[in-house]
């Protein structure tokens, strides 16, 4: 057994008389009321699930075991000469809930090395998809390809205990998470890049080798490692937080759960937003001819958008009440790295316009912008000008917090989903009090 692993068995072991005596002692205690509003609202506030990983406070974002954003980049070990930490001590942060030492960080850097070999029929499955397949369908389908290496389902057939399943569940996370930034960077060169494909440098860490494989020069090795860590993990009520979850419940292998939640990702509303930014103000570069417009012309696009009945991408949150922390620590890495970037002073000056057009306009909750108002830009400054790619960046970042809830899932024995629908009909009779 690695360190880590031995590691996380203490963690769990200690942990499970905490999960028994809460359903035991104190498992008719009431956390909350659900009104009609919520059920038919997407379900908004209702605290009905259940995480140790992350915690989202709507008006401070996000803290990771308890960390926020600037203390994970500042406490973690980083690669040498890097300006981001590894992904892999992220990862042992998820887990263990305990920063690692720069040794530690280590270990699990070599744990993913040994463990990152695409198998020969996934490019197979993604040469046999047609051209012009959304790199998210191409993600997802070789995600599910390696459906058949799960070492859950092989222990499950065997009769393993369910207090053991977290054992080879943790197996095939760490199997599936080593080979993802693989995969993505195959999508991105076959789909774009000509079928040029840069093999793996087995020296490189999870971040530094997803930006050689890319093709990209640094600064975005650091960029991959912030942008991994930020997408990781935002609580479990999110669509592919949640799809993850759901799918896993039903002991359905880590595979299926990470294709399903690739998919609940590739919506609009959810992780797919990073790409609409990008044309929506593409849309508006074009109109301005290139020229950067001042903030009563960009006040009259955002108008304009609005009028039509569409959404401002990128602004916005389910629970969040305040900028988001993801979205100002890119902005910290494009204030450092590119400054003059035109597409970076559109996303300023549409920070200075839309949070008071929003609160006017008078519909949504939080005026204020989410991560992926600032992601995409990077993204193309960097040269990655295809946006429809966005997303599957995105996606390699979510697996990693999907993947560490979902063992810890596993470990404390959390049951398969299954809430309570009503009618219509039952809703108005309960409304009327019959
Ligand atoms: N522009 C215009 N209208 C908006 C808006 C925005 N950015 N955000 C919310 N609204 C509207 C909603 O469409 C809704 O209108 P309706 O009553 O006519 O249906 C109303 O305001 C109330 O919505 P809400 O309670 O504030 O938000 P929500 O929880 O229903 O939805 C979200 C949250 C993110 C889907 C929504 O803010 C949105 O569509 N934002 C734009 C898309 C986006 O940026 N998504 C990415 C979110 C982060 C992520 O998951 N990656």
């Amino acid at each position: 057994m690695t360190k880590l692993k031995e590691k996380l068995l203490e963690k769990i072991e200690s942990w499970r008389p905490r999960t028994t005596k809460l359903i035991k002692e104190q498992g008719d205690t009431k956390i909350g009321d659900i009104t009609i509003a919520q059920t038919i609202g997407g379900m908004r506030g209702v605290k009905c699930l259940i995480t140790d990983i992350s915690y989202l406070d709507p008006i401070e974002g996000i803290r990771f075991r308890g960390y926020t954003i600037p203390e994970v980049l500042e406490k973690l070990p980083k690669p040498p000469g890097a300006e981001t930490p590894y992904v892999e001590g992220f990862v042992y942060l998820l887990l263990t809930g305990d920063i690692p030492t720069e040794n530690e960080a280590n270990e699990i850097a070599d744990e993913f090395k040994k463990r990152k070999e695409v198998p020969k029929y996934v490019f197979d499955v993604l040469n046999a998809l047609p051209a012009d397949s959304h790199p998210m369908a191409m993600f997802s389908s070789a995600i599910l390809s390696m459906q058949k290496e799960s070492e859950f389902v092989k222990s499950y057939h065997s009769g393993i205990g369910k207090m053991d399943y977290w054992n080879p569940t943790y197996e095939d996370s760490l199997n599936l998470l080593a080979k993802l930034p693989e995969i993505g960077a195959y999508i991105y060169r076959k789909k774009y890049r000509n079928n040029d494909i840069i093999p793996p440098d087995p020296n490189l860490d999870f971040g530094g080798n997803f930006a050689h494989m890319m093709g990209i020069d640094k600064p975005y090795d650091d960029l991959s490692r912030l942008y991994f860590i930020l997408h990781s993990d935002h609580e479990s009520g999110n669509v592919s937080a949640h799809t993850g979850h759901l799918v896993a419940s039903a002991l359905s292998d880590v595979y299926y759960a990470i294709s399903a939640m690739i998919n609940g990702l590739a919506g609009p509303l959810h992780g797919l937003a990073n790409e609409m930014v990008l044309r929506w103000i593409q849309e508006v570069m074009g109109k301005m001819g290139g020229k950067t417009p001042n903030k009563e012309e960009m006040k009259k696009f955002v108008w304009d958008t609005l009028n039509s009945g569409q959404v401002i991408p990128g602004y916005g949150h389910a629970v969040l009440r305040k900028t988001d922390p993801r979205y100002e620590a890119q902005r910290d890495f494009c204030l450092k790295h590119l400054p003059d970037d035109p597409i970076f002073e559109y996303v300023s000056i549409l920070y200075d316009v839309v949070p008071d057009i929003l609160a006017e306009h008078g519909k949504a909750k939080n005026p204020w912008p989410n991560v992926d108002a600032q992601s995409g830009v990077i993204q193309w400054y960097y040269g990655i000008k295809e946006y429809d790619f966005y997303t599957v960046l995105f996606g390699i970042g979510r697996a990693i917090g999907v993947l560490c809830n979902i063992i810890w899932d596993r470990a404390l024995g959390y049951p398969i989903e299954r809430p309570k629908s009503l009618t219509t009909d039952m809703l108005e009779k309960i409304a009327s009090g019959k």
